[in-house]
C-alpha cells in the first residue's frame, strides 16, 4: 500500500471512531434465572408501556419505554403468582454510571401486586432521553420526590434479603 494511502486509511479510522458513540447496556442479575445484557434494541423489544406525569419542571411529560417489572419478568424473575412466601423479601437495586443507586422492593414493581408503576424509561415526550438522564431511566410517578428517578442506569440486581 503507499504511504499516502495508509494515512488516509488512519484518518479515516480515528474520525470514524470519534463519532461512534459507546453502545449503552444494563445487565440484569442477582436472583434471576437467566442473566441478561440489555442494549436499547432489547429494551425496544419489550411489552411497551407510558405514564403521564409532572417531573421537577412542573410539566407534565410523557415517559415512554417499559415496566421495571417487564424487564425482571423477561430475566425470569419471581413475579405475579411466584411473589409469594419468601420472595417477598427480595428487592431491587438499580446503579448508575455516576455510581447513584436505589433501591425498590421487589413487591412495589410487580403492577400484579402493587398499584404503583416504576418504568423503564427510554423517551420523553417522544424523543430519547437528553444526555445525562439517559438513556435508561426509572420514572416512578407515585414517589413524592423523584429520588428514586435514577438516570443513565447501568445495571439491575435482584437480592433476597435473607442470604
Ligand atoms: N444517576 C443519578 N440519578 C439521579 C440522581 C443522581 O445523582 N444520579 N439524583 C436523583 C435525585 S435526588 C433527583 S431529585 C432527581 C432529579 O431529576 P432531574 O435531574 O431530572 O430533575 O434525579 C434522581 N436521579
Ligand atoms: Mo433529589
Amino acid at each position: 500500500m503507499k504511504r499516502s494511502l495508509i494515512v488516509i486509511t488512519i484518518i479515516l479510522s480515528l474520525v470514524s471512531s470519534a463519532f461512534s458513540q459507546t453502545e449503552a447496556f444494563i445487565t440484569v442479575d442477582g436472583e434471576v434465572k437467566t442473566p441478561l445484557k440489555l442494549s436499547m434494541a432489547d429494551v425496544r423489544k419489550l411489552a411497551p408501556a407510558e405514564v403521564k406525569t409532572k417531573d421537577r419542571d412542573g410539566n407534565e411529560h410523557i415517559y415512554s419505554g417499559t415496566l421495571l417489572a417487564t424487564v425482571l419478568a423477561s430475566a425470569g424473575v419471581t413475579l405475579g403468582k411466584d411473589l409469594r412466601g419468601e420472595n417477598l423479601v427480595k428487592y431491587v437495586v438499580v446503579k448508575a454510571i455516576d455510581g447513584y443507586e436505589v433501591l425498590y422492593s421487589l413487591a412495589e414493581v410487580d403492577p400484579e401486586l402493587s398499584s404503583s408503576i416504576v418504568l423503564l424509561a427510554i423517551q420523553v415526550d417522544g424523543n430519547p432521553l437528553p444526555k445525562g438522564n439517559g438513556p435508561f431511566r426509572l420514572v416512578a410517578p407515585n414517589d413524592k420526590r423523584p429520588a428514586r428517578w435514577i438516570r443513565e442506569i447501568n445495571s439491575i440486581k435482584v437480592v433476597f434479603s435473607k442470604n
